[in-house]
């Protein structure tokens, strides 16, 4: 808690899933300590979200505003617009992020494929080039990159998707390289099968039947498993980085292998 001590957290994708959780873990670990940016789409939930934080942590400074990753030049308005004492972003949590559909290439609709590279590369690469900027001249700060097994482990369906997270990947790699000679920590955090509230309803299209499948039979990961994660690494002292971790629920070996009981 003392190393999370009045820092300024900026999370995109915070209105649910491991971004929601991310923050909770964070006002929890800080004792409301803390100063937290929650970007998303959905106005209303995150004003649900700051209500929350704020009853359970009255000391806690926490400023919402509507950002949508994927609309790439209304990024730097966003930064641009942050009140001066949330101005000074010290970690930055990629997280907004999405797969949509299991389509074959040759049939995935290119719609999909703008949005998610938009959305998981374009978006996070604009915020990240400007956040970096700032983290330099101060010479501090933590990048946590969401990643997924799906940048390790390409699986069929995954041709768009599996590709916007290896780009994430290799994108996290160089910016670790670059700023070796600097005090910023470049963590990346690689999450197999998570059931969070919407990822495979985002996926599947609302499909209600098809996402529940994806954890049928399984204990999958559950968003607060990964923001605890995220929490340990932010938190570790200042000369450790956890650069990678690739995390499944027990059951899962890869991204084609989960125990689902038979
Ligand atoms: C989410 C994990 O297996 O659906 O990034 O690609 S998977």
């Amino acid at each position: 808690a003392q190393r999370l001590a009045g820092k300024n957290i900026l999370i995109t994708g915070a209105s649910t899933g491991i971004g929601y959780h991310t923050a909770k873990y964070f006002a929890e670990a800080a004792k409301g300590d803390l100063k937290l940016v929650l970007a998303a789409r959905r106005k209303e939930k995150l004003e649900a979200l700051k209500a929350d934080l704020l009853k359970d942590y009255p000391s806690i400074k926490v400023h919402i505003d509507v950002l949508d990753v994927s609309k790439v030049n209304t990024i730097a308005p966003f930064l641009k617009s942050l009140p001066e004492e949330f101005a000074i972003v010290d970690v930055l949590v990629n997280n907004a992020g999405k797969a949509l559909g299991l389509d074959a290439i040759g049939s995935v609709d290119s719609a999909d494929v703008e949005e998610m590279f938009e959305t998981n590369v374009l978006g996070m690469i604009q915020l990240t080039q400007l956040v970096v900027k700032q983290m330099k001249e101060r010479n501090s700060g933590d990048i946590v990159q969401l990643g997924s097994v799906a940048g390790r482990n390409p699986y069929p369906g995954g041709g768009i998707y599996c590709a916007t997270k290896a780009a994430l990947r290799s994108f996290t790699h160089v910016l670790r390289e670059e700023l070796i000679n600097t005090h910023i920590r470049v963590i990346e955090i690689e999450p197999g099968n998570v059931a969070t509230e919407e990822f495979s309803l985002v996926r599947f299209k609302g499909d209600q039947s098809k996402a529940e499948k994806v954890y049928e039979n399984t204990t999958p990961l559950y968003g607060s498993d990964i923001a605890e994660l995220i929490l340990f690494a932010v938190s570790r002292p200042a000369n450790t980085v956890i650069a990678e971790t690739l995390v499944f629920a027990t059951n899962q070996a890869s991204a084609y292998h989960i125990y689902r009981g038979s």
